[in-house]
């Protein structure tokens, strides 16, 4: 039976995949690790839960001796539009705190690590339709750097230190349980906020921008996926690129919009965010997460939209504090 740590649970996957865990290894298998404060509350009563500053190596070592620990989903990190306002934490937690988590997972003999990256390891010299697994990878972003980072020390912990470590570049993950708010690509996620709100979204990104996206449960699959994936047919380890759908803002808001008649949107431009958007790529190339561990997703932009305004509405419709 697998202990699991999982750091970053209070963020917007780590707070999904936590009761995913939970349901499949057994709430006491899966520590979910995180500010106290900040973790949902079905987090928090449903299992053990730990607070962790991954920056420093002797949390960790901590926690993984007083659990047990021997697999761990590392999620803490600053996503791409903060990591720009706040150098010094983004380097902190994404550059470090991975760091340390590797050198953790070494000396104490861990089974496996599962580090996400993202489409952020790309950049503007980068192909930007199917971007293949193996290109250009010359990020103009400390995010996109630190994202670099982990998928090559990832692969050097696997090659040359003989520790398991596996990992999926994620696009700009759609969800309705945790609003995320330090992306870029948080817009296809606040549009549903402002559309059952107020009928209105101002969306930060021009209407041309076109990202792939993935609705969370996808994200969930890849991760559990590539973590129980068997090794032997392993060619990559840390950097399989895996994509679900691709759009631009007036796309969504049109499948909004074919939901919700008087939805509208405008838009007002954060250049910071459009200048990191423009230099991600616009669909990524996953046949060798298809071929090696049988990657395949399983909403489409219809799908999700669906989901995301039945979820969300009933979310937003909920007393304070009830969910
Ligand atoms: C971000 O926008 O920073 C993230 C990502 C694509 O990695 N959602």
């Amino acid at each position: 039976m697998q202990r699991i740590l999982v750091t970053g649970a209070a963020g917007q996957i780590g707070s999904e995949l936590v009761p995913e865990l939970r349901q499949r290894y057994g709430n006491a298998n899966v520590i979910a690790a995180g500010h106290h404060t900040s973790l949902p509350a079905d987090i928090r009563q449903a299992g053990p839960c730990t607070t962790l500053d991954v920056s420093v190596r002797a949390q960790i070592d901590r926690v993984i001796k007083a659990y047990g620990i021997d697999t761990i989903y590392h999620l803490s990190s600053i996503l791409s539009a903060l990591a720009e306002q706040r150098r010094q934490v983004a380097y902190r937690v994404n550059i470090q705190g991975l760091y340390n988590i590797l050198e953790a997972a070494v000396d104490n003999g861990l089974e496996r690590v599962i580090i996400p990256s993202s489409i952020g390891a790309f950049g503007p010299d980068t192909p930007g339709d199917r971007t293949p697994n193996e290109t250009i990878q010359k990020p103009n972003t400390l995010y996109g750097i630190s994202k670099v980072f982990g998928e090559l020390m990832g692969n050097y912990y696997v090659h040359q230190l003989g520790c398991d470590v596996r990992g999926v570049r994620l696009p700009g993950i759609i969800s309705w349980k945790t609003e995320p708010t330090a992306g870029t690509t948080d817009y296809a996620v606040a549009i549903f906020y402002g559309a059952i709100r107020q009928r209105h979204y101002t969306c930060y990104l021009k209407p041309d921008t076109f990202l792939p996206m993935m609705y969370m449960p996808d994200a969930i699959l890849a991760l559990i996926q590539v973590a129980e994936a068997d090794g032997k047919r392993l060619h990559h380890h840390a950097d399989f690129n895996v994509n679900a759908m691709s759009f631009t803002p007036p796309d969504l808001a049109n499948a909004i919009q074919s939901r919700l008649p008087e939805f509208r949107i405008d838009y007002r431009i954060d250049p910071l965010r459009q200048a990191i958007a423009d230099s991600w790529p616009n669909s990524l190339d996953d046949s060798a997460a298809r071929s090696e561990w049988g990657w395949q997703p399983e909403f489409d932009m219809d799908a999700m939209v669906d989901d995301m305004l039945e979820n969300l509405t009933r979310k937003l419709a909920a007393p304070e504090g009830s969910g």
